[in-house]
């Protein structure tokens, strides 16, 4: 039975990618971090009813001796580095804490698996955020990165320093360049997952109005049960590499906002408000990614329609609401 680590295990993409080992027969660790609240902090797992099957062991990827250890006792075959300070809004409040666990700590995971277990595969979650003001319409592995946030700088720092192993040490290192993913478990802070559960709050009487920033900003969104599967695949090839993930289509914050709205028969402009405090001191105005490369070199295709994923956070948030509202 091979085994996986997964850092970031508790977030969105952790929780995917664990079932989704799971159902491949993997033995699942995941890294948590001491918290007063740990009890909480696998509330998605939970979510997934997998919350039972998968290790947890105790690290912080500022703390690369804790990496270490959890290397020596768990001997991974594959490593997935998902942990990260992943809100971009709040990068520019906290940028050193994100350049130290987006960044440093992505190098932390890589030393630690140099050090102890070299053989094992390694997974970077880089972000297309690295593209930014993005140079091409479309973006592929070719086009160059120009990053507009801490956040953004922090993943590049931790992206060529995972092709920079790779390419030292002869490591099996993969960068996953990652478009928007969401779900019924994205953080609520991140504009989808806000937006399917003000529609919820609207829909059952619980609030009246959503305030939102940008609602011209473009994104390529897709669902984070598609693209765990590309995380998995990219470890499965012969040479590492580095692969664009992405739907192809790109809509703005307005139009995803109708599509919301109009999954619980509302219609948005009656109930979103513009606030300036949502406005981002850099914005990425448009982002739409060609995965081209990783349909030809492993098959990879989102499966997921936008519509039919919008649908499924605005019933998950309804639900939600209506539990709490019975309790
Ligand atoms: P989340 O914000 O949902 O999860 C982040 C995870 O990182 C949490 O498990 C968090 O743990 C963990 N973490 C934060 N700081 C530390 C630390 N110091 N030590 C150990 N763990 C830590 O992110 P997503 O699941 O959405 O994204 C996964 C990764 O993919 C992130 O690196 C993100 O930047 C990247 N990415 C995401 C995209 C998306 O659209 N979702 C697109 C491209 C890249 P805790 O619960 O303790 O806070
Ligand atoms: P992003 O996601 O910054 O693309 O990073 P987010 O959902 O936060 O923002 C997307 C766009 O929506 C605009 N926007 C708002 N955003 C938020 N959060 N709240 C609002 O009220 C709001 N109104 C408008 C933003 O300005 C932005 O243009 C996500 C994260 O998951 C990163 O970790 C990941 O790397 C990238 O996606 C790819």
């Amino acid at each position: 039975m091979p085994t996986a680590l997964i850092t970031g295990i508790t977030g969105q993409d952790g929780a995917y990618l664990a079932k989704f080992l799971l159902n491949q027969g993997y033995r699942v660790v995941g890294l948590l971090r001491r918290s007063a609240s740990s009890d909480m902090m696998v509330e998605r797992l939970r979510w997934l009813g997998i919350a039972g099957q998968v290790e947890m062991a105790d690290a912080d990827l500022l703390d690369l001796s804790s990496l270490i250890r959890v290397l020596q006792f768990v001997k991974p075959d594959e490593v997935y580095n998902l942990a990260a300070q992943s809100f971009v809004a709040a990068s520019w409040q906290q940028p050193t804490l994100t350049g130290m666990v987006t960044g440093i700590g992505a190098v932390n995971v890589l030393e630690a698996i140099r050090i102890v277990r070299p053989e094992a595969r390694f997974y970077q979650a880089s972000s297309s955020e690295m593209f930014g003001r993005a140079r091409d319409a479309i973006q592929s592995e070719q086009t160059p990165f120009y990053p507009r946030s801490p956040y953004a700088c922090a993943k590049l720092y931790a992206h060529t320093m995972t092709i920079n192993y790779r390419e030292s040490f002869g490591m099996h290192a993969s960068c996953g360049i990652l478009f928007n993913h969401e779900s019924p478990l994205r953080g609520i802070e991140f504009v989808t997952r806000k937006i399917t559960d003000g529609v919820a709050r609207i829909r059952l009487g619980l609030a009246r109005e959503l305030h939102l920033g940008n609602l011209e900003a473009r994104r390529d969104w897709g669902h984070a049960r598609d693209y765990v599967q590309a995380m998995w695949t990219m470890l499965q090839q012969d040479t590492p590499d580095d692969y664009v993930i992405a739907t192809g289509r790109s809509i703005t914050v307005r139009e995803f906002c109708r599509i919301a709205f109009a999954q619980a028969s509302l219609e948005a402009d009656e109930f979103v408000r513009l606030s300036n405090d949502m406005m981002r001191p850099a914005e990425v105005d448009v982002l739409q990614g060609d995965s081209g490369k990783a349909q030809r070199a492993f098959g990879w295709q989102a499966q997921t329609s936008l519509e039919t994923m919008v649908a499924e956070m605005v019933e998950a948030d309804i639900v939600r609401h209506r539990a709490r509202m019975a309790a």
